[in-house]
């Protein structure tokens, strides 16, 4: 019995595949008379027309020029030819937008350009010839708009008008001992206008010359911009001197902490959000706060007493890089104070504004870009009040007014702190 079953089931199975080896071969023969492959290749020897100029737009460092198609049916894509710095470039539409896009342009001015039609056959049409005028491109108006000033064991470099939002590089310049320029650092950005702070003890803390040039991706280079500076001595703070003052934190789970004399200290429904992950050395261990009533603080000590020039804030990090960045708990609006003493409550006269911050997605878009990602990753660098930077402290209150979600606990990934050690 199970021999005939198989016998007639295996019959089935030939009858039901057969079938379908029948359909998809009179499908493909129906479709053969509408679609043939050969098509694709095929074409006549003949040049197409020109294709005909609609309209172009000259913008900064870049023109896009938009066309009309010529009429024969085997044209794939229009080409534009033209010259930048004695190299010959090439650009060509896509198959669907008869649209061309020339960038690139070292200066504003006159450039021609040739535009031709292009068949599946690779024939090319006769070629029209056209002057574009593009504007200034980005890297000269970025360099033209930038500023050098010292700061804490390096300088701030500050720039704007990168108008098309180009790939550029804001590359900082030095002399060595031998009088040749050398490069000390370099920032990628595809922001409008932004700022990066290069610090390094090498800098020395003498006057000396930097200049910055602005580099577009082909390599144009803006003029430099040169300027004798003297940073500023400052050291970075040992973490592991640091620790967590709880004294005025608010005592279980679920207390929330409201008022100047009490601190949200840690979030103890969640023991890996602890309290010294903030200053553990270790980017991926964040410190959560418990919930507060805003402006809720917490409170360390120092371990030294020193004159704070600046500090690091490293976004929470769950490893994608995302989900808590200018999100979730991270801070938006916040104020540091400095006391040489320990005191409870904030309007205690020992506890001094040493700056009130707020965060900004850098690239100034409403939704991060990757490259406000990035910059998350590399921690944001914020700066006591000048005029603080003078005050000796010892314990340390951040009072937050505001996360990136509207909620009422916060969390760093780490802090990092720098300044000039008064007394150990
Ligand atoms: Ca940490």
């Amino acid at each position: 019995m199970n021999k005939y079953y198989k016998k007639i089931n295996s019959l089935r199975n030939s009858i039901l595949y057969g079938s379908i080896l029948v359909c998809i071969a009179s499908f493909l023969l129906s479709c053969g008379s509408e679609f043939n492959v050969q098509d694709l290749t095929s074409g006549d020897s003949q040049a197409p027309s020109n294709p005909t100029v609609d309209n172009v737009l000259n913008s900064s460092g870049s023109v896009t020029i938009e066309c009309l198609l010529p009429p024969e049916e085997d044209v794939l894509y229009l080409m534009a030819e033209y010259n930048v710095n004695g190299v010959q470039r090439v650009v060509k539409s896509s198959f669907y937008k008869p649209v061309l896009f020339l960038d690139g342009f070292p200066e504003a001015g006159d450039y021609k350009v040739i535009i031709k039609a292009v068949d599946r056959n690779e024939n090319e049409s006769s070629g029209i010839q056209l002057t574009v005028s593009p504007t200034t491109p980005s890297y000269i108006i970025a360099g033209n708009n930038i500023s050098i000033e010292a700061t804490f064991s390096g300088v701030i470099v500050r720039w704007q008008g990168n108008v098309e939002k180009d790939e550029l590089i804001i590359q900082l310049l030095g002399y060595d001992d031998e009088g040749e320029i050398v490069i000390l650092d370099d920032n990628y950005t595809d922001f409008e206008k932004g700022w990066f702070l290069s610090m390094d003890p090498s800098y020395g803390y003498s006057e000396r010359e930097f200049g910055v040039v602005v580099i577009d991706r082909w390599g144009n280079t803006s003029q430099a911009t040169w300027k004798s500076l003297q940073p500023l001595f400052d050291e970075q703070l040992d973490h592991t001197k640091m620790s967590p003052v709880r004294d005025y934190a608010m005592p279980g789970a679920y207390d929330i902490a409201e008022g100047l004399c009490v601190d949200v200290g840690p979030n103890f429904r969640d023991p890996q959000t602890q309290f010294a992950h903030l200053f553990d050395g270790q980017l991926n261990t964040y410190y959560e706060t418990g919930d507060g009533v805003p402006p809720f603080s917490f409170t360390f000590d120092l371990g030294v007493t020193a004159n704070l020039s600046r500090y690091k804030y490293y976004q929470r990090d769950d490893g994608s890089g995302t989900n808590f960045s200018f999100n979730h708990n991270t801070i938006k609006k916040w104020r540091v104070y400095g006391s040489l003493t320990k005191e409870p409550c904030l309007d205690h006269p020992s506890w001094k504004l040493l700056g009130t911050y707020e965060m900004v997605i850098p690239s100034g878009e409403d939704v991060p870009t990757q490259g406000d990602f990035d910059a998350a990753d590399a921690g944001f660098d914020y700066f006591i009040d000048i005029e603080a930077t003078n005050i000796p402290v010892r314990f340390i209150r951040f009072a937050i007014d505001e996360n990136w979600s509207g909620g009422t606990m916060a969390h760093f990934g780490e802090l990092m702190i720098w300044g000039v050690i008064l007394d150990n």
